[in-house]
């Protein structure tokens, strides 16, 4: 950390950079970071090849894409919570060619390196962001504690996931004591919710198939494009299935274009679905995990519940 420090105090202009459809931890882990390089006395701009959407258009993120990115204006480059470089969109190719980046980030599994690269295994980059801080003993304003409570809470499903820790807590206590605004960001990122899900939600959940532990459901094209709906209304609806009594694994079947649908994978503990995945050359967590099949509806159906169903046996809930 100390070696991250030396290296954006000896730099002048400074450019952050998050991932393609940013989610609360990568604003509120490059919002910070930004902070930082501001405190050190550097020039920052920050850049996301996407807009911010809902839930994260209630943020107020001043240097967010407030400029065309010209590496020639910069002798610093900063990614947070970038595992691959494709996330970066249009600034992948400049970030992996600069001669001095730094790479902070919690993924462990990943492609994207920068000269100097820190990663931890940690249940959000914010909790790595937050200590680096701490440790620069620059004071957290109460923004700054709102956008850092905003990366701990949205990548452990509002300290839900297993992936939450009593680390993960203590962050989130000390940015409280720090002014954070939690109702704020759990509101916008929980309990909101537009009336047009809402209403698909309840559309969808008429077709939902239970069948011994596994639970899932088909979304098909025309019902996406007749309503207007996008894979981002979708949301974590395969999160709902999962909830429901009975169910270990779950999967959502959304039908991107004729003989092309995405699968969103999800399970119990003691369970495994990023095998299942990666038969269909998918991938992810154990728990949650992705694949694109590419075949007719039949055979879709067929192949993925097959493997499924071979998870829910495979699995185990005393565990
Ligand atoms: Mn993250």
């Amino acid at each position: 950390m100390k070696k991250i420090f030396k290296i954006i105090k000896n730099s002048k202009r400074v450019a952050v950079f998050a991932h393609q459809s940013p989610d609360g931890d990568c604003l509120g882990s490059s919002y910070a970071i930004s902070f930082l390089c501001k405190k050190f006395g550097k020039d920052v701009d920050v850049f996301i090849d996407d807009d911010l959407t809902a839930p994260y258009d209630f943020i107020k993120y001043e240097n967010l894409n407030t400029c065309e990115f010209d590496e020639n204006n910069y002798d610093l480059l900063i990614s947070t919570d970038v595992a691959t470089s494709k996330l970066l969109g249009k600034y992948a190719e400049v970030f992996q060619k600069f001669n001095n980046t730094i790479v902070i980030d919690h993924h462990l599994s990943r492609d994207l390196t920068g000269k100097y690269t820190y990663v931890e295994h940690r249940a959000s980059c914010a909790e790595i962001v937050y200590e680096m801080i701490k440790k620069s003993k620059v004071k957290i304003t109460k923004d700054v504690a709102t956008m850092l409570y905003l990366g701990v809470s949205d990548d452990t499903g509002c300290f839900m996931h297993d992936n939450t820790t009593s680390t993960t807590h203590k962050i989130a206590g000390d940015l409280i004591d720090l002014g954070a605004d939690i109702s704020l960001v759990n509101y916008h990122v929980f309990k909101l919710e537009p009336l047009k899900t809402f209403k698909m939600t309840t559309e969808l959940d008429q077709n939902i198939v239970m069948d011994n532990g596994l639970t899932y459901n088909v979304v098909s094209y025309d019902f996406m494009n007749k309503n207007g709906y996008t894979s981002h209304d979708l949301g974590d609806y395969v999160n709902r299935l999962l909830n429901l009594e009975g169910t270990k694994v779950a999967v959502l079947f959304v039908e991107k274009q004729k003989n092309v649908f995405r699968l969103n994978f999800r399970c119990l503990k003691g369970y495994n679905v990023s095998k299942v995945a990666n038969q269909f050359n998918g991938g992810g967590h154990t728990q949650a995990s992705g694949a694109t099949y590419y075949g007719t509806k039949k055979e879709a159906l067929e192949n993925v519940i097959k493997a499924c169903k071979e998870a829910v046996e495979e699995g185990n809930d005393n565990v």
